[in-house]
């Protein structure tokens, strides 16, 4: 009999869906990988750096924590990319075990009422409040904001974190896996995200077009990584930049090319940490007419 007990508790194994959702640029991001432990979604200080949802698995002996970070949402969008965007941001409702609420101090309480609405619909799951960046935010106004959220929505858990400094995210690591579901796991353990090495560079190279450019360039722009060669000594990597129009690439360009051997030599250096491997990288611009725009450019984007 206690031996049959025993074998029973070794066989519990939980798993689930843990789906970050919130406004841009409040650090779903930093806290999925700060969760993780791995420097996995790409995180900038502008707004709408997130695209896609992206998957980050976390697993141990008894569990398997598949993390969501996904776009924020946007309240008004304006072209066919973000309309995608937001559908991803919607889907990340449908397929939640946990649902993971972040906000910092941003226009907080304003035109909150569509997230609220739909975050009342599922109420049959755990859903959390993650306030964020506590460690800029003075005591009363953290009391505040919690204060608000928590008189419009019945939050299973409420945490004040800060993902960059990693505090209160063990806390919060904990509190997820007593709401795990039992379950097998979804993913082999030794998986780390759905997503390829391929897609991480595009997106490390789209990094830091966001943080080098301005105004509305870095949101028109895509990367594409379209070769990736380990070779003994180097590994050999061409990536395609996809602009919308031809004065945006002489601006990704730069004089006599100054700017685009910045843009390569800063992400080879995080490529090759990324990747543990010595790098050899090429870049080139190429213009493709309202891409944002159109569902098929979209979908050879990888944009489903
Ligand atoms: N001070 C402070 N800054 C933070 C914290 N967490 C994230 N940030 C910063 O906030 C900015 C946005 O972080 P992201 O993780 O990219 O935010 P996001 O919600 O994923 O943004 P989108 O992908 O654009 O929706 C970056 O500059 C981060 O360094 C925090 O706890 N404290
Ligand atoms: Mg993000």
């Amino acid at each position: 009999m206690r031996i049959f007990i025993l074998t029973d508790l070794e066989e519990k194994h939980q798993s689930g869906f843990v789906n970050i959702i919130g406004r841009p640029n409040v650090g779903k991001s930093t806290l999925m990988n700060a969760l993780l432990g791995e420097k996995m979604s790409v995180i900038t200080n502008k707004p709408q750096t997130t695209r896609r949802r992206i998957l980050g698995i976390l697993s141990g002996e008894q569990f398997q924590i598949i993390f969501s970070d996904s776009p924020g949402i946007i309240q008004e969008p304006s072209y066919q990319l973000q309309k995608k965007m937001n559908a991803y941001y919607r889907s990340s409702f449908e397929d939640a075990d946990i649902l993971v609420y972040v906000t910092d101090d941003q226009e907080a309480f304003a035109n909150e009422d569509q997230v609220i609405e739909k975050m009342k619909k599922y109420d049959k799951i755990p859903r959390y409040f993650i306030l964020n960046k506590i460690d800029k935010l003075p005591d009363r106004r953290q009391n505040e904001i919690i204060d608000w959220w928590t008189s419009q929505i019945d939050f299973t858990e409420v945490c004040k974190i800060s993902a960059l400094e990693k505090k209160g995210t063990d806390v919060l690591l904990d509190k997820i896996k007593t709401h795990l579901p039992e379950g097998p796991a979804y993913f082999p353990k030794d998986q780390l995200s759905d997503m390829s090495e391929r897609f991480f560079i595009g997106e490390i190279i789209r990094a830091h077009i966001l943080e080098l450019y301005h105004q509305e360039l870095p949101y028109s722009s895509e990367v594409v990584c379209t070769e990736f060669k380990v070779e003994e000594k180097i590994t050999r990597i061409r990536a395609e930049i996809y602009v919308e129009r031809r004065s945006q690439k002489g601006i990704i360009i730069g004089k006599g090319g100054q700017a685009i051997k910045e843009l390569g030599t800063l992400s080879r250096l995080e490529i090759e940490k990324f990747l543990d491997a010595k790098v050899f990288l090429e870049l080139y611009v190429k213009v493709k007419d309202k891409w944002r725009q159109n569902d098929l450019e979209l979908k050879r984007f990888g944009y489903h």
